[in-house]
């Protein structure tokens, strides 16, 4: 496990659906962004998720333009957990930074990400968002975030944010299922019965100006309650000793 006090290799991961209006921009804020800080290395892996609007074609012009971009690609739209869990699948970063595509979470939050990792010596932090959302995307997520914190016993004040760093190795065998949008908070939940309590930082999170979010608000709010309901019974049959508790 690269410890975080040395220069790390760092990975991005992030899941893109119809972003052409923003992906060049933000793959270019993320490219210079990296290249100022003291990392040994860095990579971006971005999995397109069948995107319709040109975004692949998009990310493979980027990549010849930045070497360490990694476009990956699904034919058809399967999910953005599903496209984030490829992406990590690609990683090869002692850590990895998770992110959404279409520029709401700047990457400029990092600095204070890795240096809460750095003075807590974890295996993961958090970004606590000051949230710019519609009021319903709002209450859906405090709403699964305390059912979560209750099924957990955790008190995390924003359990399903996007915007994770977290120890590469860790990450890349947490077995991720989710497929649609709970991508957010399987992370969380994956960590925590690990017993790995991720850091909180507050970071700074923007209105999305491009593109539209094509979560459809019912229907994702639906599937989250149906996710937690999940996470509320795996959470019982663990402390039961019905199933296995990972190691981290
Ligand atoms: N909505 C949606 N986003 C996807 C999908 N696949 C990948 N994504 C990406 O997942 C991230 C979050 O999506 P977004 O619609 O912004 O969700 P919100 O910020 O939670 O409202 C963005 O980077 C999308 O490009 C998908 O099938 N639907
Ligand atoms: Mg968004």
């Amino acid at each position: 496990m690269s410890d975080i006090l040395g220069p790390i290799k760092l990975s991005i991961a992030a899941p893109a659906y119809n972003e052409a209006e923003c992906i060049a921009a933000v793959v270019a804020e993320w490219h210079d962004f990296l290249s100022t800080q003291a990392l040994a290395d860095f990579e971006i892996v971005i999995c397109n998720d069948g995107s319709k609007d040109g975004t692949g074609a998009i990310l493979d012009r980027l990549a010849g333009a930045y070497p360490r971009l990694m476009p990956l690609h699904f034919s058809a739209n399967q999910g953005a957990a599903a496209a984030l869990n490829a992406a990590i699948s690609a990683t090869t970063g002692d850590w990895v930074l998770l992110l959404d595509s279409d520029g709401q979470f700047p990457i400029q939050n990092l600095p204070d990400m890795l240096e809460a990792l750095r003075r807590s010596g974890g295996l993961a932090a958090i970004g606590i968002r000051r949230k710019k959302d519609v009021a319903f995307a709002r209450f859906g997520s405090w709403a699964s975030g305390l059912l979560c914190n209750l099924a957990h016993g955790s008190r995390l004040r924003d359990f399903n944010s996007a915007f994770k760093l977290v120890s590469g190795p860790v990450l890349r065998r947490l077995g991720l299922e989710a497929k649609g949008m709970n991508y957010s908070t399987e992370v969380t939940s994956r960590l925590l019965e690990r017993g790995i309590i991720p850091v909180e930082v507050t970071i700074e999170h923007r209105p999305r100006t491009t593109g539209a979010s094509s979560m459809k608000l019912l229907c994702g709010a639906r599937d989250r309650f149906l996710f937690v309901l999940y996470v509320i019974l795996r959470q019982a049959l663990l402390r039961r000793g019905i199933l296995i508790r990972p190691k981290p």
